[in-house]
Parts: structure tokens; C-alpha cells; sequence
């Protein structure tokens, strides 16, 4: 797994070559006229897809910071798929943006098309996930969350959940995964099994473990499934809170009580999923904050200028028990 090493100073002298991009047209609508009749900056974007709730918030954080910036935004949705993210970076690449940035869906299969950018001296910068390669001068920095420690955090916070409940005896875990091959699914996992491992190997077992894909659909489908086999599951660890909150609709179905019978901590930490957790569904939410735009427009300028980034921008973010959701939820931006 890439080893992500902190605020080292990444020389961007190449990545700031000029790479004079053409006048772009407005793909998006979000483009910018740039400051004082100068070229706008154009910046190519590959989303992974319009899977959660935290990645609609995310999408919207990229467009409207790059309209704040004034930057011409050409802005793709992969659905999902890396064909589809790789053939947006190649046209990126033949239109000559100024700098690409891309949250890549899965970890690995880049290094080919991150080759051209690098060959067309295009700077690119990771946002949100991170990618798998022995060439870190294929990319400039990451934007974005410590997974491994949001599965940390889901693991401690998990002891506050089970004290609370009172729960007794075997806690057998659910673990709804994300995306197979995506690096919040692998991190998460690792973070909350070193948990596991450290501190509850003796009364934690996950006793059951399967990708819902981070959507509704996918949590509905595999908790329906995961109660069929392991129905004495006292416990679901979700990777993000749309498959917690498909999980939810399962786990009513099958005449048992969210919150209660089964406990649930999950991350995001969406509007939908404070919801739920107000209504006692879920117990505790690890945010990992999708309002990366703001802190991306200012690492690409800096890119662009040629000005030196940290290797790895970490985004803020806290933990949420049940009690704090209500007070919390008016103020919840995403
Ligand atoms: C995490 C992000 C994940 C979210 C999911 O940074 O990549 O993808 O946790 C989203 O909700 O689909």
C-alpha cells in the first residue's frame, strides 16, 4: 500500500512547467474569467462517480471552489468505472489543462495514463483517495482523509457504543466494506482490525465481511444477506453511511431494531446519516469531511506557480456519538 509520507516539500519544478493550455470552452459552466483578463486557469477533473451522499457533497465543494477561484473547471463522473476516469484523464492530457486532479476509484492501474500527464508536463494532484505506485513523482500531493485512521477511530469509538449499550459477551461484527479495491475500503479495514487486534482479540470476531459498494442499494442487499447467514450479528461496522443506512432498511425488514439489537457505527457523517443517527438507528459516525474544493483550489494554484506543496493535505474531521447528533445536525454542511 502507497505509504503516504507527511508534509514532505515535493519538488514542483516540473510540474509547474507551462503547459500553455488552450482557451478552454465551458464544459461544466463553472468556468472562471481568471484575474484581470488574464487566461483562466483550466483545471481537468475526474470524479469517481455520484455513488454517496458524501460524494455529492463532494462534487459540489470542486465546482463551486473553482468558480470561487475562477477557474475554468472541465469536470467528468466516472460512474464509478476507471475506464472511464482514465479516458477523462487522457483528454485532459490532449486538451492541455493547465493541471488534472482526480479522486481514482480504485488504487491501482494508473501509472500509464499518470505517464502521459507527466510526459505533457501536466501536474497532477490526488483528491480525496489515494493511488498504488513506485513513482511518486507521478502525482504531486493528496488532498484528503488518513483512512487507516478513521478505521482506528471507528474501532474506538466502537468500545464507547458497546459500553454504552451494555452489550455482553461475543460482539459479532458485520463489516460492510466500500468499493472493492478503493483506498478508503482497504485503509478502513486495516485501521479497525490493528483495533481489533490490539485490544479485542478475545471478545471481538468479525464474523462476516462483503463490499456494498458504498451505495444504499448495495448495504440494503448484503445486510439482507449477512442476517440470512449470521443472523446472531450484534454489531455492523459500515464503511460509509449510505450502505449503514440500506443496512438500516434490512435490518427493520427482518423485525429487529437498529441502534438497539443491532449497534451500528459507521463514517461520512452526511446529513442522512446524523438523521438516523438522531433516531437512535445509528450509534456513532466518524466524519470524514467531502468539503475537500476550497483547500484543492489552493494547492493547484500553488502547483501551477510552481510553488512547493505538502506531499499529503489532511482534512479536520471529528467523531459523533448518538447524544451529539440532534445539536449537531442544524450545523451540518454536507
Ligand atoms: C472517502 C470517500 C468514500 C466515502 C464514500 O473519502 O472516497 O467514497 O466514504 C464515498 O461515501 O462513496
Amino acid at each position: 500500500m502507497l505509504s503516504r509520507r507527511n508534509f514532505l516539500t515535493a519538488a514542483v519544478g516540473v510540474a509547474a512547467a507551462t503547459g500553455l493550455a488552450a482557451c478552454a470552452k465551458e464544459d461544466d459552466g463553472s468556468s472562471g474569467s481568471g484575474s484581470g483578463g488574464s487566461k483562466a486557469l483550466v483545471l481537468g477533473f475526474s470524479q469517481v462517480g455520484s455513488e454517496s451522499g458524501w460524494r455529492s457533497a463532494n462534487t459540489d465543494s470542486v465546482k463551486a471552489a473553482a468558480k470561487e477561484a475562477g477557474y475554468t473547471l472541465k469536470f467528468s463522473d466516472a460512474q464509478q468505472k476507471q475506464e472511464n476516469q482514465i479516458s477523462a484523464i487522457r483528454s485532459y492530457i490532449t486538451q492541455g489543462v493547465d493541471v488534472i486532479a482526480f479522486s481514482p476509484v480504485v488504487v491501482t492501474g494508473w501509472d500509464a495514463v499518470l505517464k502521459e500527464a507527466k510526459a505533457k508536463k501536466i501536474p497532477v494532484v490526488l483528491t480525496d483517495r489515494s493511488v498504488e505506485t513506485s513513482d511518486e513523482s507521478l502525482y504531486v500531493t493528496l488532498v484528503g482523509s488518513d483512512f487507516t485512521e478513521e478505521g482506528r477511530r471507528a474501532g474506538k469509538i466502537l468500545e464507547k457504543v458497546i459500553a454504552k449499550a451494555g452489550l455482553k459477551g461475543q460482539v459479532k461484527i458485520a463489516q460492510l466494506e466500500g468499493t472493492t479495491g478503493a483506498a478508503p475500503a482497504i485503509e478502513r479495514a486495516k485501521g479497525f482490525k490493528e483495533v481489533m487486534d490490539a485490544d479485542h482479540a478475545d471478545d471481538w470476531k468479525i464474523v462476516v465481511s462483503q463490499t456494498g459498494d458504498f451505495t444504499r442499494a448495495g448495504g440494503k442487499q448484503v445486510m439482507a444477506a449477512f442476517l440470512q447467514s449470521n443472523p446472531d450479528v450484534n454489531v455492523l461496522f459500515a464503511h460509509n453511511d449510505d450502505m449503514a443506512i440500506g443496512a438500516i432498511q434490512s435490518i427493520e425488514a427482518a423485525g429487529k431494531k437498529p441502534g438497539k439489537d443491532i449497534l451500528i457505527v459507521s463514517i461520512d457523517g452526511v446529513k442522512d446519516g446524523f438523521v438516523a443517527m438522531s433516531e437512535g438507528k445509528i450509534n456513532a459516525i466518524v466524519e470524514c469531511n467531502p468539503l475537500l474544493g476550497p483547500q484543492l483550489m489552493e494547492v493547484v494554484q500553488k502547483v501551477k506557480d510552481g510553488k512547493p506543496v505538502e506531499r499529503w493535505i489532511k482534512t479536520k474531521e471529528g467523531d459523533f456519538m448518538q447524544d451529539q447528533a440532534a445539536a449537531a445536525l442544524p450545523t451540518r454542511k454536507y
